[in-house]
């Protein structure tokens, strides 16, 4: 499907008017600040129309970058009052203000993709050098605070940081954290701005917030909050963004004269064992797992489908999958929908329980070409085109309808629309 010209045009005017000077917010009002995973893609999408800006984006994502290396979920550049929980609430000493958890660390993969893209060489090639010390550190921050023991799988501390905050992956992980009865009070503002049918619930918020005290009596000290988190999972999105960003971190250093092959390459055999670990031969599918109990969470999600991303699964695995995608698809009209839509918890139109996300699509499609179904792959990209063509650049969509759901005129989706439309993007 081809592109329509003035989309293209629409889409690059949605990054222009959420640009905030040097950052791009997702959208105004619902989301006022830079979030992590959100740069990334961003600066893929500004990449096909300013390279300048695209690195700007990420070279301000790392002005939030903490000195043990951690790159934080949200970087508070400036106060907003129209988002909860903002910078006080966070209770994170630093300037700029941050978040103190992070998200998947797509980074290193589009570092590596605007240097293979770029126009200007020269320039892709200074930025990605003066990039490369700080996404090592926050790579080795993911394993050294975050998997000690060399499991091969990140210990993640909320729902948040695996991007997808209310997938029924997280039910029963986050059911358990006991809300806390000194919660300080607090409003929500996310309702304000989109249909709460579309948004997390109370219970999940409650117990969101209550994570963020429980870091901050813990002083954010992650080995300590390793043991005493109530909420621990292995998350398939972190995982395996993180793995592929490993391999793309170890191409960045051949190309580059960096001399930290041995170390990356050390990380990458204990996470292909790790993410492989997850796999369910009865459900043809990748499982997320609760390190609290060591269960696999058997519900189907979008990121189930992800190791193929990373580059793990063997190509048998890989056919599992195509077959259990097949099967999917014949119970919704657009791919990839985020949960498994014959699972009791399928909601078709909440948040990361059903609807359609442009972003974890482009990742899936790029598995799936890489494993040698290009049918799938365009399948998956036609469906994408066409919703954004069908109801706008929304922030995800119903998987039946095709109905534009939560916050407009937003940046990753606008983006992604963008990076998919050129020929020469990175589905190759
Ligand atoms: C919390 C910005 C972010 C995305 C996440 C998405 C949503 C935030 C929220 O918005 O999360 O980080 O307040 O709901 O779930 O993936 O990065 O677009």
């Amino acid at each position: 499907m081809p592109v329509q010209e003035s989309l293209t045009e629409e889409a690059r005017r949605i990054l222009r008017a959420n640009d905030r000077g040097g950052f791009t917010i997702p959208t105004a009002g619902l989301y006022p600040f830079q979030w992590l995973w959100d740069a990334g893609f961003t600066a893929l999408g500004w990449m096909q129309f300013d390279e300048g800006r695209a690195w700007q984006e990420l070279e301000t994502l790392f002005l939030g970058q903490w000195p043990n290396g951690m790159l934080p979920h949200i970087v508070f550049h400036r106060p907003e009052p129209t988002y909860f929980p903002g910078p006080e609430r966070w209770g994170v000493t630093r300037t700029p203000p941050t978040s103190a958890i992070t998200q998947p660390p797509v980074v290193a993969t589009f570092v590596r993709w605007m240097l293979e893209q770029a126009q200007n060489q020269a320039q892709a090639e200074a930025k990605a050098r003066s990039l490369y010390p700080k996404m090592l550190a926050y790579h080795r921050w993911f394993k050294r605070e975050r998997d000690p023991e060399n499991t091969g799988l990140i210990t993640v501390l909320h729902p948040w940081e695996t991007g997808a905050d209310n997938s029924p992956a997280w039910d029963e992980a986050l059911a358990r954290v006991e809300v806390d009865p000194a919660l300080p009070p607090y409003i929500r503002r996310d309702t304000a701005h989109v249909d709460p049918t579309q948004r997390p619930h109370q219970s999940e918020y409650d117990r969101f917030l209550t994570l963020l005290e429980v870091y901050k009596r813990a002083g954010f000290d992650q080995l300590r909050l390793l043991r005493e988190c109530p909420f621990r999972v292995a998350s398939l999105l972190i995982d395996c963004v993180l793995h592929r960003a490993n391999r793309d971190l170890l191409w960045l250093s051949r190309r580059l004269g960096f001399a930290d092959e041995a170390e990356i390459e050390g990380w990458l055999e204990a996470s292909q064992r790790g993410i492989e670990s997850l796999w369910d031969e009865e459900a043809g599918l990748y499982f997320n797992r609760d390190l609290r109990s060591g269960a696999a969470i058997r519900v189907g999600v979008s990121a189930s489908f992800l190791p193929l991303y990373a580059g793990t699964s063997s190509p048998q695995r890989a056919l599992r999958l195509l077959r259990t995608l097949e099967g999917w698809a014949r119970q919704v009209r657009y791919l990839v929908p985020s949960t498994d839509p014959y699972s009791p918890r399928f909601e078709p139109q909440r948040y990361w329980r059903g609807p359609v996300w442009a972003v974890v699509n482009y990742l899936i499609a790029l598995g799936f070409a890489d494993y040698g179904y290009p049918e799938m792959a365009l399948r998956i990209r036609q469906d994408t085109l066409k919703l954004c063509e069908m109801t706008g650049f929304s922030e995800y969509f119903h998987p039946l309808t095709g109905q534009g759901l939560g916050g407009g005129t937003f940046s990753w989706t606008a983006a992604i629309y963008l990076a998919w439309g050129q020929a020469e993007g990175p589905l190759r």
